[in-house]
C-alpha cells in the first residue's frame, strides 16, 4: 500500500522528495490542495476541516499511513485528526524539534515558517518538552512561500527578504533554525548565506522522512526491493494541475504523471 502525502499545494513535495530518497520502495499518493492554498494564513478550524476531507480522499486510495507535509496543518490538525485514524499519521513537527533540540548548544533555537505555524508555538510547545532549559525565538516569514514558487532561490530579491526576516534571530543568537515551512528547504542555501556558516539549519522534510522509515520499520510495514509499478508517484491537486506539473518537474528527479 502506498504512504499518502499532503499539503496545501506544492510545498510539501520537499517532503515527499525526501520520501522517495530515503524510503525509495514506497509507493506515494500526493495530494496537493492547490485550490485552498495558502493554509499559512487561514485560521485552526478551516485547516482542521481541510484536512479532515484530504485524510477522508486519501484513505480511499488505501493508504497504509499519512504524513502531513505541511507545517501549517501539522500545527493546526495533527492532534485533531491523529485519534481519529486506524492508520499512522504523521506531521513535519516533531521529528524537526528533536533534531533541534540534540543539536542545539547555547539552547537559543529560532524557528521560522508561516504566520499560522509561528503563531501556534507550537515548536516551542515541543521543544520545552524535550528541554525545558531551550529558549525558542520565533519569526513568521511570509514573504518566501511566493519567492519560492516564482523561482526566485538565488535571487538578490530573496536575500534582501531573509536579510530582513533573520536579522533579529541573528541579533538573538539562535545557533539552530528550523525551516518550518515545507518550502525553506528550496532556498536553504539563501538562509545559509544570510545566517552564517556557524547556525545548524533543521530541515523537517528530511526528518520527518527518516522518523517515518522507524514507524514502518517498527510496525512492519517497510517496503523493501524493487518498485514494482513503472510510475509509484501519484499526485492529485485541487485546481492548475499544469502550473503543480512545473513546479514538481523542476524539484523532483524524474517527471510527473498525472
Ligand atoms: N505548506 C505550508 C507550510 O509548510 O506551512 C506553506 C504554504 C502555505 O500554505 N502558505
Amino acid at each position: 500500500a502506498p504512504i499518502g502525502v499532503f499539503d496545501s499545494g506544492v510545498g510539501g513535495l520537499t517532503v515527499a522528495r525526501e520520501i522517495m530518497r530515503n524510503l525509495p520502495s514506497e509507493k506515494i499518493v500526493y495530494f496537493g490542495d492547490t485550490a485552498r492554498v495558502p493554509y499559512g494564513s487561514k485560521s485552526r478550524d478551516t485547516v482542521i476541516r481541510y484536512s479532515r476531507q484530504i485524510i477522508h480522499f486519501l484513505k480511499e486510495q488505501q493508504v497504509k499511513a499519512i504524513v502531513i507535509a505541511c507545517n501549517t496543518a501539522s500545527a493546526f490538525a495533527l492532534d485533531a485528526v491523529q485519534h481519529e485514524q486506524d492508520i499512522p499519521v504523521l506531521g513535519v513537527i516533531g521529528a524537526g524539534a528533536k533534531v533541534a533540540a540534540e543539536e542545539t548548544v547555547n539552547k537559543r533555537v529560532g524557528v521560522i515558517g508561516t504566520v499560522g505555524t509561528v503563531g501556534s508555538g507550537i515548536h516551542e510547545a515541543y521543544l520545552k518538552k524535550l528541554d525545558p532549559e531551550i529558549t525558542v525565538i520565533g519569526k513568521a516569514c511570509p514573504l518566501f512561500v511566493p519567492l519560492v514558487e516564482e523561482g526566485w532561490l538565488h535571487d538578490p530579491v530573496t536575500v534582501e527578504v531573509a536579510n530582513r526576516y533573520l536579522q533579529e534571530l541573528k541579533d538573538k543568537d539562535v545557533d539552530t533554525l528550523i525551516l518550518g515551512c515545507t518550502h525553506y528547504p528550496l532556498i536553504r542555501s539563501t538562509i545559509r548565506e544570510v545566517m552564517g556558516e556557524k547556525v545548524r539549519l533543521v530541515n523537517p522534510a528530511y526528518e520527518t522522512a527518516l522518523e517515518l522509515k522507524n514507524l514502518l520499520q517498527k510496525t512492519n510495514m517497510l517496503s523493501t526491493g524493487q518498485q514494482e509499478e513503472e510510475f509509484p508517484y501519484r499526485f492529485y491537486v485541487s485546481d492548475l494541475a499544469d502550473e503543480f506539473k512545473e513546479f514538481a518537474n523542476s524539484i523532483l528527479p524524474y517527471d510527473v504523471e498525472m
